[in-house]
């Protein structure tokens, strides 16, 4: 294909209800959706991206505002410059440009959707997956109390969700943990995720976890810590699984050989696109690791994407993928994802399998940047 146009829709989309995690408390959702424009062979098509960069660099170096800037000074500028780009092309294209992976998974992002919409193939279907549904978990936050955060698990373990990750940090770790234990029992799929809060001088304390027959304990400690995981890991019962820490196919590999993780969650933005992120679940399922999908909550668009990927057969543990009630009261798409029976259903249609409501994406709409080969 030859890319025509690209718009950066920037978004403010309000969230359900606060999210805490031990880097802050978020109560909205701020993020810019990628729509491009490509000459193909089967005619013009458009494909839709969407960044998972947050506004502030707490979860990761990259911002939204970062990540804009440089898809607009040079990730658009090198993709507009190629006579046939597919999705395939665009980290080969893009490896001269060091970092940014958020920034460059939105825009393979939109190129893979125009390349499937063009070849009218599912994204399901490019991937090999069979599956028709996978297993939705949700993403708790740190709640101010115990009973608050009991009422809030309580009622995601009635609407039937496959599974329960808590978020914890230091202050606020066993004594949730063992509360929501006692409340739910041994029976509940139940996991915590410290994002990056604690250091290895914490390991006496985190093994108290050890008792709580959790699920992993995700990233306990910094993105840059592969070495003191493989510590920890030995330290502990609990399985350790890694997020920050493996942005990209090297970083796993590593971590493998360390043996710093038993598991991997796998976000397709985190790693640089849907490619990484399948080659990262490849190399994990031929070490016989776990992973699982994490979210990073995912207009539909992202949503919809990430149910295709979690059919792939080493996804073993369910992923962050909840309805989009869970955050939205209002999504972008026409038919926001639904979690149902525990399940959310893998998309059927052309690309990922969903439309964008323009009525909607105009209402969250802040700011639109218009980059076109003249510009750059
Ligand atoms: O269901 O989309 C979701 C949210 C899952 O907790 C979740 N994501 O660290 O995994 C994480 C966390 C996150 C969200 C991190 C947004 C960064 C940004």
């Amino acid at each position: 294909m030859k890319l025509t146009q690209m718009w950066l829709h920037q978004l403010e989309m309000p969230l359900v209800a606060p999210f805490t995690t031990s880097f802050g408390t978020s109560q909205t959702k701020h993020t810019y959706v990628v729509e491009l424009r490509a000459e193909t062979s089967a005619g013009p098509v458009t494909g839709w991206g969407e960044c998972v960069a947050m506004e502030a660099p707490l979860y990761s170096a990259e911002y939204l505002h970062g990540a804009a800037e440089v898809t607009r000074r040079w990730i658009a500028p090198a993709l507009f410059d190629q006579p046939h780009l597919s999705a395939e092309s665009v980290a080969h294209h893009l490896d001269h440009l060091i970092g940014h992976p958020m920034a460059k998974a939105a825009v393979e992002m939109a190129v893979l959707d125009a390349q499937l919409r063009a070849a009218q193939t599912s994204f399901a279907d490019y991937l090999g997956v069979t599956a028709s549904t996978v297993p939705s978990g949700v993403s708790v936050g740190i709640h101010d109390d115990v009973p608050s955060l009991l009422r809030a698990v309580g009622g995601y373990v009635e609407a039937g969700y496959a599974r329960i990750k808590l978020k914890i940090k230091p202050g606020a770790d066993t004594e949730p943990v063992a509360a929501v234990r006692a409340e739910f029992g041994d029976e509940l799929p139940f996991q915590v995720d410290a994002n990056a809060a604690y250091t290895l001088v914490d390991a006496n304390h985190l093994q108290r976890l050890d008792e709580h027959n959790l699920l992993l304990i995700e990233q306990p400690l910094g993105e840059d810590d592969l070495r003191q995981h493989a510590e920890l890991a030995s330290l502990m019962r609990t399985p350790m699984c890694l997020d920050e820490s493996i942005h990209s196919v090297k970083a796993a590999a590593d971590a493998i050989a360390l043996r710093a993780a038993s598991v991997v969650n796998i976000k397709p933005g985190r790693v640089g696109g849907y490619l990484q992120a399948r080659a990262i679940h490849d190399v994990c399922r031929a070490h016989g690791l776990a992973v699982w999908c994490g979210g990073m909550l995912e207009t539909g668009i992202g949503r919809a994407a990430n149910a295709a990927l979690a059919g792939l057969p080493g996804f073993t543990l369910t992923g962050d993928i909840s309805g989009a009630d869970r955050f939205y009261a209002e999504d972008i798409v026409t038919e926001p994802m639904r979690m149902h029976d525990g399940v959310v259903d893998v998309p059927t249609g052309p690309g990922f399998g969903v439309e964008v409501d323009r009525d909607l994406l105009a209402r969250f709409t802040t700011d639109v940047l218009t980059l076109t080969p003249e510009h750059t």
